[in-house]
């Protein structure tokens, strides 16, 4: 093989490079200058037959030209690749879209803001608390003893600290009088925790606590307000019963029913049959609960109460298991928005 040969494919080869449009091209390329019977590879081979020194020139030059271009072709396939990707995708533009899945208020979070609208214009100021708590703001504080056995009437989950999830919102009850001087008002949802599960409890639940003290408060004025939010919030005509209960932080006691939605009262799994469901218990403050936090008794009086925010949702919006609410299907939730 001539020089002049060598030079010729050297020249197309470079004109040929700068001419490269598509991958297509570049493959195409490949093969007539660099793949097995490629020209160069061809050139390669053919130099055998040369003088030793010509031969050693010819073939340097000729490797030469092939890294130069396996380098060149290397960043062109790179920029080719970028403007490829660049290109206007083949799709059908009218193809009907997929309709994009907005979020919403969950039903629970929505009775919460309720509750608190609804007691916020009595002058109840909203608080919260930790959901890990001590024995003695869960407990002790509330009148509950070590010995007492209404620790087990709420079922605990104990941490390996000692601490535990908290069984109800009482114990904010404790923190806020700790806080404040009386008289006070406030209002504290939140998550409590109990080793309980059916179609009306569930292991984590939501309440809405609940504390008024002042000099004079009745139990009359505790069932006027329960009345009160139980028509702002169900409407007027909604069946309610009061009934005597017991709770070591509260003398006397009571819990409120409202007539089960469900089946109209008829009776149903959701009401055991009794066409009443209890949503919530409450009572007058226990002198003891009052000293515990350094209040006078002989002052200041109070009234608490605990609602059961996942009972008052079923009622309201007619769901018949508890368990819907934290299966967090999307039918389930879309229907409240
Ligand atoms: C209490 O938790 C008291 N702390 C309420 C209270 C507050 C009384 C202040 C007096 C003064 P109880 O365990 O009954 O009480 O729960 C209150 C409400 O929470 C119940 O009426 C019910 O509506 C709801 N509830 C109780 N357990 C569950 C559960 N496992 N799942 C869903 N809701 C529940």
């Amino acid at each position: 093989m001539k020089i002049e040969e060598i030079q010729r494919i050297k020249d197309e080869a470079l004109r040929e490079l700068r001419a490269l449009r598509s991958l297509s091209d570049l493959e195409n390329f490949k093969v007539k200058f660099l793949g097995k019977k490629g020209s160069i590879t061809q050139a390669l081979r053919e130099i055998k037959g040369l003088p030793l020194e010509e031969r050693k020139k010819t073939g340097a030059e000729l490797n030469q030209l092939r890294q130069y271009l396996e380098d060149e072709l290397e960043s062109k396939k790179r920029e080719l690749l970028f403007l490829e990707e660049d290109k206007p995708l083949d799709i059908d533009i009218t193809l009907p879209g997929r309709r994009p899945l907005y979020g919403g208020v969950h039903p629970l979070a929505k009775v919460i803001d309720e509750l608190c609208e609804v007691f916020t214009p009595l002058g109840f100021e909203v608080v919260t608390g930790p959901e890990i708590e001590s024995e003695y703001y869960n407990f002790t504080a509330l009148n509950i003893p070590e010995w007492h056995p209404a620790r087990d009437m709420q079922a605990t989950f104990y941490l390996q600290s000692g601490a535990l999830l908290r069984t109800h919102t009482s114990p904010i009850q404790i923190r806020a009088m700790l806080a404040r001087k009386p008289p006070l008002r406030i209002i504290a949802p939140g998550k409590v925790y109990r080793c309980d599960a059916d179609v009306r409890h569930s292991p984590m639940f939501h309440q809405v606590e609940g504390l008024m003290v002042d000099r004079e408060v009745s139990f009359s004025d505790l069932k006027g307000v329960l009345s009160y939010f139980a028509r702002e919030v169900f409407g007027e005509g909604t069946r309610l019963r009061f009934r005597p209960s017991y709770f070591p932080f509260t003398e006397p006691s009571l819990e409120m029913d409202i007539g089960c939605v469900i089946c109209g009262g008829e009776g149903c799994r959701v009401c055991s049959n009794t066409g009443w469901i209890e949503i919530l218990g409450a009572g007058m403050v226990h002198p003891e609960v009052l000293r515990a936090v350094n209040y006078d008794p002989e002052q200041w009086q109070g009234f608490a109460f605990g609602l059961g925010v996942e009972r008052i949702a079923m009622l309201k919006y007619g769901i018949d298991d508890i368990r819907l609410f934290f299966e967090n299907h999307l039918y389930f939730l879309e229907s409240f928005k």
